[in-house]
């Protein structure tokens, strides 16, 4: 047996093979040099170096989500770390598997304030899920292995592992055996499942059974393809209305019979007027956070009136806001599994209701005879999207009022076709689709965007043109930071104020950048763009201009205005 003396650089790179690590997102930083150089000999690894550290967390991100495999990022000390932070937090909100390596200044200077300095910790504490630093080498295996459990175990989420710079920089003092740093076929770690037991599935499925106007909602995450094949199939055998969780629209095909439609921002008021007069909702995977809870109005705190079932793979997430009738702590993989044991009613009373919800999401979400303002018409766009994309496309974007069109009119098919942050962080669009072509070359990847939420992270154009990844950027330019402007309009009418934007052209910026770039003025140009961007090879940004008045697909800037006004006049005191 050959033995091999490593330094912390080289044996934090074995270890990432050992659990399966293919892909790392990174900014350089001199503070990892040796983990840099342990990854220069380390072709299984792509390596992805991005202009900006929240890009590249967002990138570590997004593959975590689209894996269930914890995302892998690398920065610098101080502000490289802090840069990443807009990352962990999406990860966090998103109960995403992610590890962030952070450089960290020698041991022996520490709480002198020096260079770059951050006690990650203290910084960390309270936005990652796990903070930790690793002060000595031989130590590396043990933490990273408990790194990668802790990001997918129970409710995931981020990991911050620090590594004091002259630790990566020490040998082992002991050789380490070669053989065991061989990569092995299987990793070390895998997710641990939890499942219902036998009684409370017959709870489950006698609970159902008792209902007369029950729904599921599925939300969160530690899903799989399969687990939602099993859900669909046990939707359509039960025949049970079943919506999605705000940015969870992936979770179920929208084509299916019994979905709902989603319970986000915006919602179907005839769905939320559905989910009111329930007398059953089943949560399974989420947490029913204030968004899909449309500002915990949905369901009463600490007693729902409705009677709740709730599912989630961390028994201390469960009764956290609201008491369930029935708690069940199981992952949505592990609960999915028995649903097929399950025996339906011959005939539930629900039936009916569940084809006049989907008949509902079908009416709410057709994009064709829609108008709005302006010569861009987001109605044809829509449709020659849904027409002309295939149907696993993984749609990514940020926040901003241009996601609306997206969510609510993009047919989403499938698990792992949706990259977007429930934590509404601006600018995750362009990095989560770099790591989406990053993890799956041959599959379309469109970033959805605007012209305030593009230019968070816009700089990762430059990584997209660097890696040859022929993404596409449909980005809504209406002049503004459009979702605050609507706020505005609400709540200090005709008082517009820090939230009108003088733009680049976006054309030629991606031109700039060796991307290919198109402007779209009119709806009629946008099929032929588009033909162009996908025969360009490159990655190709639209830049569409949107009238400013089609602030959402229901109102226009005026509309709300007048409304604002008219409800600040009643509010006035005579
Ligand atoms: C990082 C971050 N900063 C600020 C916000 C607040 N915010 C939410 S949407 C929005 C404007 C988005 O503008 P744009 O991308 O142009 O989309 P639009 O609403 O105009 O369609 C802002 C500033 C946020 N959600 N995230
Ligand atoms: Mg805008």
């Amino acid at each position: 047996m050959k033995s091999k003396t490593l330094n912390g650089g080289q044996l934090l790179v074995q270890e990432l093979l050992t659990h399966g690590v293919n892909h790392v997102f990174c900014v350089p930083g001199e503070s990892y040099l040796a983990v840099l150089d342990a990854l220069h000999d380390t072709p299984q690894i792509a390596v992805t170096v991005c202009r900006q550290e929240g890009g590249s967390a967002m990138m570590a991100e997004a593959q975590g989500k689209l894996t269930g495999r914890p995302g892998i990022c690398m920065v610098t000390r101080g502000p490289g770390a802090t840069n990443a932070s807009a990352g962990i937090h999406i990860a966090m909100q998103d109960s995403t598997p992610m590890i962030l390596f952070v450089g960290q200044i020698e041991r022996g200077m520490r709480e002198r304030e020096a260079f770059q300095e951050v006690d990650y910790r203290a910084v960390f504490g309270k936005l990652a899920k796990w903070v930790t630093e690793i002060d000595a080498v031989a130590r590396i295996p043990e933490l990273v292995s408990r790194a990668f459990h802790i990001a997918t175990s129970g409710r995931p989420g981020p990991v911050v592992i620090a590594l004091p710079e002259d630790m990566l920089t020490e040998w082992l003092e002991q050789p380490y055996a070669s053989d065991a740093l061989a990569p092995r076929a299987t990793s070390h770690y895998r997710t641990v499942e939890s499942s219902p037991g036998r009684v409370q599935l017959q709870e489950f499925a006698e609970g159902l059974a008792q209902a007369q106007r029950p729904i599921v909602i599925l939300g969160g995450s530690r899903w799989s393809e399969q687990a939602c094949a099993q859900v669909a199939q046990f939707a359509s055998a039960w025949q049970l209305p079943v919506a999605c969780s705000f940015r969870r629209q992936m979770l179920f095909d929208g084509a299916h019979a019994c979905y709902a439609g989603d319970v986000g921002l915006g919602i179907n008021p005839k769905l939320l007027a559905r989910l009111k007069e329930a007398d059953l909702i089943v949560l399974l995977g989420g947490r029913l956070s204030e968004v899909p809870s449309q500002s915990y109005t949905l369901l009463g705190i600490p007693v729902p009136q409705q009677t709740l079932i709730h599912v989630f793979a961390d028994p201390d997430a469960l009764n956290h806001v609201y008491q369930a009738d029935l708690a069940i702590a199981a992952s949505p993989i592990g609960f999915a599994q028995e649903l097929a044991s399950l025996t339906p009613p011959a005939a539930p009373v629900w039936a009916e209701a569940t084809q006049v919800a989907h008949a509902d999401y079908l009416a709410w979400s057709e994009p064709s005879g829609r108008s709005n303002p302006g010569d861009l018409q987001m109605g044809p766009v829509m449709q020659h999207l849904i027409a002309t994309l295939p149907k696993d496309t993984i749609l990514c974007n940020g926040a901003g009022n241009f996601s609306i069109w997206l969510h609510r009119f993009w047919r989403y098919a499938g698990y792992g076709t949706q990259l977007a942050p429930t934590s509404g962080s601006m600018g995750y669009g362009l990095p989560a689709a770099v790591g989406a072509k990053r993890l799956y070359p041959d599959r379309a990847v469109v970033c959805f965007t605007g012209d305030g939420d593009f230019m968070m992270h816009g700089q990762e154009l430059a990584t997209a043109v660097q890696y040859d990844l022929a993404i596409v950027i449909i980005l809504l330019d209406n002049g503004m930071y459009g979702t605050i402007r609507m706020h505005q309009e609400r709540n200090y009418p005709a008082r517009v104020f820090a939230t009108e934007l003088k733009n680049p052209d976006f054309c030629a910026l991606a031109f700039a950048y060796g991307a290919h770039g198109e402007r779209v003025e009119r709806s009629e140009e946008f099929a032929p763009a588009l033909a162009r961007a996908l025969q360009s090879g490159k990655p190709a940004l639209l830049h569409c201009l949107i009238d400013p008045q089609a602030i959402t697909p229901a109102a226009t800037l005026d509309s709300l205005r007048a409304q604002g006004l008219a409800a600040a006049a009643n509010k006035v005191p005579a």
